[in-house]
């Protein structure tokens, strides 16, 4: 045990799907038996984790009879009380079920959008139960591949309509519950609607009850899309709308990876890191730190927890790192360098005296263009804080 191995005070969460995840992939068959719900709250309270998270049917098996749920939901309610975790995040399994094959909200079916509905008020139900506060959209088959099966704007419409729905619902039945939609390009369809962070911000300033309704992005997603996540995450923050988010690692034009959160892309995890504990100053996130990704299937049960224990124990790290970064005083020095910041107040706010002002400026255009920023160097001290030569 050393400073980096995580305490219930450091907020990382994980998936009943992700360290329960048995290691199937499209190609082959399971590597390793399932774990029950209990085992991993047991496992995950032992590796510092401070909360488990769940699809309604990770939890109770779909068919289940109502006595055969309350058993299992008593049940695991008494693991979480004696391992002391939480839930602070549940959402509805809307992809496994054959009758999901063309989506679940945006399904041209409507008997298929009911019961996606109805599926997903009882995962509702069953989070608010658990105490969860959090509830995520991912809108695993949400696309298509046959793109003239419908117009895509229907499709839109039919996700707004479907959030609003619940909104009203979950307002009706006095939960306190927040939602948080994730995005993805495609996997398992061939494009999914809706595929970025960014999309899904302007979606929610769409929707009747905007203020209930936030993201959670994913590394692999917004990396799929070959897109920065930090950027992503940082335009989430500065709209009050990152509500939750999903760590893991990925490289660019591959499948869904899901690896072990700063196993690829290093760089990117430092930035996000960062950005994440505000490190560089602004406003931190506090929500909880979700691992949504899965062991390598070469791994055992041993192999998984290792996972696990690596996942928050690359964040702490790279949270030192970022830290000694941003205290660093030539960093410091690098990144506060201006020739001068007296034109700020006049560019942040418009009027009309400011504009005449702007209008009347003497700006040496070819003298500012020939002085260089030195973010050679600013890089460069990056990269030796985070190989732990500074
Ligand atoms: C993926 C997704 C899922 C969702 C999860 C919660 O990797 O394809 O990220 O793991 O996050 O289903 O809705
Ligand atoms: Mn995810
Ligand atoms: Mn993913």
């Amino acid at each position: 045990m050393d400073s980096f191995d995580a305490t219930a005070a450091d907020r990382f969460t994980f998936g009943l799907w992700t360290v329960g995840n048995p290691g199937r992939d499209p190609f082959g068959e399971p590597v390793r038996a399932r774990l029950s719900p209990v085992e991993i709250v047991a496992k995950l309270a032992e590796c510092g984790a401070h909360g488990v998270n769940l699809h309604d049917d990770d939890l109770v098996p779909p068919g289940s009879s109502a006595a055969q749920r309350d058993a299992i939901v008593a049940g695991f309610k008494r693991a979480l009380a004696d391992h002391g975790l939480v839930v602070p995040m549940a959402t509805t399994n809307l992809f496994s079920h054959p009758i999901f094959k063309d989506g679940a909200f945006t399904a041209n079916d409507p008997a298929v959008r009911a019961f996606a509905l109805q599926k997903t008020m009882r995962a509702m139900e069953l989070g608010v139960e658990l105490g969860a506060r959090i509830f995520v959209f991912w809108g695993g088959r949400e696309g298509c591949e046959a793109d003239a099966c419908r117009d895509p704007r229907t499709a839109i419409a039919r996700m707004r309509d479907a959030l609003d729905w619940l909104c009203e619902w979950t307002h009706d039945q006095g939960f306190e519950l927040r939602f948080a939609l994730e995005a993805k390009p495609n996997e398992p369809r061939g494009d999914l609607y809706l595929p970025t962070t960014g999309h899904m911000l302007h979606f929610i300033s769409t929707l009747a009850h905007p203020e209930r309704v936030g993201v959670n992005p994913e590394v692999a997603h917004e990396t799929m899309a070959g897109l920065s996540f930090v950027h992503a995450v940082a335009q989430a923050m500065e709209a009050g709308k990152l509500f939750h988010i999903d760590l893991n690692a990925q490289r660019i034009g591959r499948f869904d990876q899901d690896l072990r959160f700063g196993s690829e892309d290093l760089r990117q995890a430092f930035l996000l890191v960062r950005l994440l504990e505000g490190t560089a100053g602004g406003p931190k996130y506090h929500g909880p730190l979700h691992f949504d990704a899965h062991a390598y299937r070469t791994e055992d049960d041993g192999g998984v927890w290792e996972f696990a224990r690596g996942c928050m124990r690359t964040y702490k790290i790279l949270a030192a790192r970022a830290r000694a970064f941003d205290a660093d005083r030539e960093v410091k020095e690098l990144i506060a360098e201006q020739p001068s910041r007296e034109l700020d107040p006049l560019l942040g706010r418009y009027n009309k005296q400011n504009a005449a002002r702007l209008r009347a400026l003497d700006l040496d255009a070819a003298a500012t263009a020939r002085r260089g920023l030195r973010y050679e160097r600013l890089d460069q001290l990056m990269i030796e804080h985070l190989l732990g030569a500074r």
